[in-house]
């Protein structure tokens, strides 16, 4: 017997084949009453397929008493209650590692595109300003800049790792200090923000970061410093920072993610020292196979072996994970 899988979200075409084959599949988005199927159908549910940005709302999760796994596409969990998911004996997993490069990528991809001033430089030779008024302005290098990084997990590091061959000068901030990290720790995110000209946020979303980047951090980056985004929209007071930028309190800014994703605020869409991409990340066709590979395997070998590939720490403890 097929195990009955909820899907929240839209996967890709790739692990919906992979998912039909092994499961009998129920999406979300296709049930007209989801309350009505939930109340009929919700006891029959044993694994959920989602994503970083659906998570799985607490009510959803209330209304699924015998889940016992939920897979989430992606490496950020925040829409997911992984503690309590743990406490119920569910296990949560996500997509570590293989986003890693491609995620790295995009951060430094806009500190370049924020620096060299790539998309109005794209716009003078478009509009023939190069024609008719010459060489666009001169930008600015990241060669030898100071670099902090807000969040030293696998992506932090592996920003650090490929920063090194611009020669910046590399600091971070987390938590505690790490072990074998051979970057300058600040303890104080404010005096790391003081120091660099580029501020990297990739740390976990969620209540205990929101807002980790308030006026004061934004102030003390200055009017020649640049933020660059790639974490959760959440981490960063967006007011704030809008009006930091229109004040002229900060240089510049490179947003991959918003607190309020799709809605970008107007003014942010107004700047031309901004670059906004949307919440593409990870958004390569070989990263996003690898991490559709990796949600369908923990699902399939949770129910084929009792085992996960890559559970959340949260539940790191429960017997499918260890
Ligand atoms: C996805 C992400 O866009 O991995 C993450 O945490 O933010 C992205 O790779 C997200 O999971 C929504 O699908």
């Amino acid at each position: 017997m097929k195990p009955n899988l909820l899907i929240v979200g839209n996967p890709t075409p790739r692990m919906m084949t992979q998912l039909t084959d092994r499961f009998v599949i129920h999406r979300l988005s296709e049930i007209d009453d989801p309350q009505a199927f939930l109340k009929a159908n919700g006891d029959s549910i044993e694994g959920v397929a989602t994503n970083g940005h659906d998570g799985v709302k607490p009510e959803l999760m209330a209304a699924l008493p015998n889940l016992k796994v939920v897979s989430c596409f992606g490496v950020g969990y925040d829409g997911i209650d992984a503690t309590a998911a743990a406490e119920r004996g569910i296990v949560v997993t996500h997509t570590p590692n293989v986003l890693n490069d491609d995620v790295a990528n995009t951060a430094i991809m806009l500190m370049l595109a924020v620096s060299r001033r790539l998309v109005h430089d794209d716009a003078w030779v478009r509009s023939g300003k190069w024609k008719s008024q010459g060489s666009a302005p001169l930008t600015r290098s990241i060669e030898n800049k100071p670099v902090g990084i807000l969040g030293m997990g696998r992506i932090g590091q592996k920003i650090a790792e490929k920063l090194r061959a611009f020669n910046c000068d590399l600091a971070y901030h987390s938590r505690s200090e790490k072990a074998d990290i051979p970057y300058r720790y600040y303890s104080d995110l404010t005096a790391m923000a003081r120091d660099v000209d580029y501020l990297v946020v990739i740390t976990p979303g969620g209540a205990a970061t929101r807002h980790l980047v308030d006026r004061p951090v934004i102030d003390a980056l200055g009017p020649e410093g640049t933020l660059i985004n790639i974490a959760r929209g959440s981490v960063v007071d967006e007011a704030a920072l809008v009006k930091a930028l229109e004040d002229g309190r900060l240089g510049g800014a490179g947003l991959d993610v918003f607190e309020n994703e799709p809605d970008v605020p107007a003014a942010l869409i107004a700047m031309d020292n901004v670059v906004l991409t949307p919440h593409v990340g990870s958004a390569t066709v070989e990263t996003r196979q690898a991490m559709g590979d990796l949600t369908v395997e923990n699902l399939v070998r949770y129910f084929d072996e009792g085992k996960v590939t890559s559970a959340v720490p949260e539940c790191a403890q429960l017997p499918a994970a260890r």
